[in-house]
């Protein structure tokens, strides 16, 4: 209470939610949504594996004692881990090359070429990070599980993604409800070496600092169906660039067939969507271009209200509060 109070005090107009200045804030963005854990839900494929629960706990404990600017951990996979990556890697990467956007296929060739991506291993967060810093200036972060969405949407302001680093259950390989590390791998740090859609996901997080909740909810399905699920015309095909779709082999062929529904991405629409967490979507909402959903994206958030602005200033890291603009 005292640090919400604290913060009241220097933004004079109105109450407004704590957020993250600078970038070692993000220890205190942590709150996890645990609707998908191993322990707590019994649809879970991993809830009646013991071994898997114990796993799950182990990796967890990894990013619970993580502050930021330490060392990313470091996890030794083991062979059944490895399997299961490695199923999903061939897969996905045999229809890739059809149904992938072009920016996230110039990235995975970058990683496999210079990041140790392939279907052998598993790439390390560590590695990664360093690949990303180079290329876009985002770095990683470990996570414990599924994040509230202002916090993880904060942690965007700062270049920061965060990252779960357990593997999904080995009985169900071609899709996960709860994000993982091959969704993070393989779905979002493509995406993440492309220097626009940084940039977007960056714009995305300074967006959502200090709103309310209501548009926080908008905020976060925006980024469903865009950063997670979004599609977008490519020299006149339809290609997939939501890293929900490029982890998952099968709703990424699923998206892509004649079966769901399509709209025009149109942000006030998007942001009242209702959306499926469980399965795969019935809507998915199509951009013109890349360029047009970040654009429009941009436009929407500019008519957020919030009784402050804010800038990043990249040499300090850290998030200025500027007077109402
Ligand atoms: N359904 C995705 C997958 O199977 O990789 C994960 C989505 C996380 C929001
Ligand atoms: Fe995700």
């Amino acid at each position: 209470l005292k640090r919400v109070a604290d913060d009241v005090r220097s933004i004079p107009e109105e109450k407004v939610a704590w957020f993250p200045r600078q970038m070692k804030d993000l220890d205190r963005c942590n709150m996890l949504i645990t609707k998908f854990d191993p322990n707590m839900d019994q649809d879970h494929p991993g809830y009646s594996d013991p071994d898997y629960r114990k796993r799950r706990a182990a990796i967890a404990e990894l990013a619970f004692r993580y502050k930021q600017g330490d060392p990313l951990p470091i996890v030794e996979y083991t062979a059944e881990e490895v399997s299961t990556w490695r199923e999903v890697y061939q897969k996905l990467r045999s229809i890739y090359p059809s149904l992938a956007c072009k920016q996230f296929m110039d990235s995975l060739q970058q990683l496999e070429k210079e990041c140790g991506y392939g279907e052998d291993r598993i790439p390390q967060l560590r590695d990664v990070s360093v690949f990303l810093k180079e290329r876009t200036g985002f770095q990683l972060r470990p996570v414990a599980g599924l994040l509230s969405a202002r916090d993880f949407l904060a942690s965007l302001a700062f270049r920061v993604f965060q990252c779960t680093q357990y593997i999904r259950h080995s009985s169900s390989p071609m899709h996960s409800p709860e994000p993982d590390c091959c969704h993070e791998l393989l779905g979002h740090v493509p995406m993440l070496a492309d220097k626009e859609f940084a940039q977007f996901s960056q714009e995305i997080g300074l967006a959502s600092l200090g709103v309310s909740d209501e548009d926080i909810e908008k905020l976060s399905t925006l980024y469903w169906f865009t950063v997670e699920f979004g599609l977008c015309k490519q020299n006149g095909a339809v290609k997939a660039y939501g890293a929900g779709l490029l982890s998952s082999y099968g709703e990424l062929i699923y998206a892509l067939s004649n079966k769901p529904e399509y709209k025009p991405f149109n942000p006030e629409e998007t942001a009242v969507q209702p959306y499926q967490d469980q399965t795969y979507q019935p809507v998915y909402f199509v951009s013109e271009s890349f360029e047009e959903a970040k654009i429009k994206l941009r436009r929407y958030s500019e008519t957020i209200k919030r009784p402050l602005a804010v800038r990043y200033d990249p040499f300090t890291c850290s998030v200025e509060v500027l007077d109402q603009p």
